[in-house]
């Protein structure tokens, strides 16, 4: 197969939340398929720090510090990258938070920071990104779902929902930006190692519930997505829309 079909030479991907976690793994990996990172999170230090390790690897990383749940912050970094004459290329959807209580404990206000951080944020970047990559022709849009787009579990509820609702924005987006050249597509991880998932690794009824319910019998490591982001980001995927890749070592596929 043509190495190619897979490079991102020449192309910037602006990857939300990827001063660690699995932010980080994906941005780490389209570096390495050729693109420039534009690091994202609200920390400035760790996004510095984040895109110092990029550049010691001998990748190009810039890094725009803004809130994803902010409109303003958002139109205000957009309008920089215009100003600066960056092209945001791929934009990769990732920032996103966990937040577990029963719905019954739940207050209105946690409730809406998961979906104003998880899901709306999505579309406020996106329609930024498309109204640029519309008259260009051509853009990526990769939207991080969760299995828990398909599935419910108990005291995550705003999480599931806004992944639930990532899926269903993927295909909203399809619906309107394919026709301009565009591809927003999603990819679902799986249980993975993660900060987020501490306590969820550390419990061993949870973990041995994990290597059970999940054919490939483990946790899923970050670096384990940066397939579906290369593939997803690149020409391989351009006839590609509106799908969710589910990264999640066979789970949703089996009862
Ligand atoms: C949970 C987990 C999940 C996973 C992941 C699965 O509490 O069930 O945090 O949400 O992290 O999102 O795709």
């Amino acid at each position: 197969m043509s190495k190619t079909i897979f490079d991102l030479t020449g192309r910037t991907a602006l990857v939300t939340g990827s001063s660690r976690g699995l932010g980080a793994a994906m941005a780490l990996g389209l570096a390495q398929a050729g693109a420039r990172i534009i690091v994202n999170g609200t920390n400035a230090a760790s996004c510095d720090t984040a895109a110092t390790a990029l550049r010691a690897g001998g990748h190009r990383a810039e890094v725009s510090v803004f809130d994803v749940t902010s409109e303003a912050a958002i139109t205000a970094a957009f309008a920089g990258f215009d100003k600066a004459g960056i092209e945001i290329d791929i934009l990769l959807n990732n920032a996103g938070i966990q937040f577990r209580k029963p719905l019954v404990e739940l207050e209105t206000k946690d409730w809406q920071r998961v979906i104003d951080t998880n899901l709306t944020s999505a579309f406020v970047i996106g329609r930024e990104a498309a109204k640029r990559m519309i008259p260009r022709g051509r853009g990526k849009i990769i939207n991080i779902g969760s299995l828990l787009s398909s599935f419910g579990r108990a005291t995550v509820a705003p999480y599931a929902v806004s992944k639930g609702g990532i899926k269903m924005l993927t295909q909203a987006m399809t619906a309107e930006w394919a026709g301009f050249g565009i591809q927003a597509n999603a990819i679902g991880p799986g249980y993975m190692i993660t900060d987020m998932n501490e306590a969820l690794i550390n419990n061993p009824t949870f973990d041995g519930w994990v290597k059970g319910r999940t054919p490939s019998k483990r946790w899923g490591r970050p670096e384990e997505l940066v397939g579906a982001a290369v593939f997803l980001a690149s020409s391989a995927s351009d006839y590609v829309n509106g799908q969710i890749i589910y990264v999640d070592g066979g789970l949703v596929a089996v009862l």
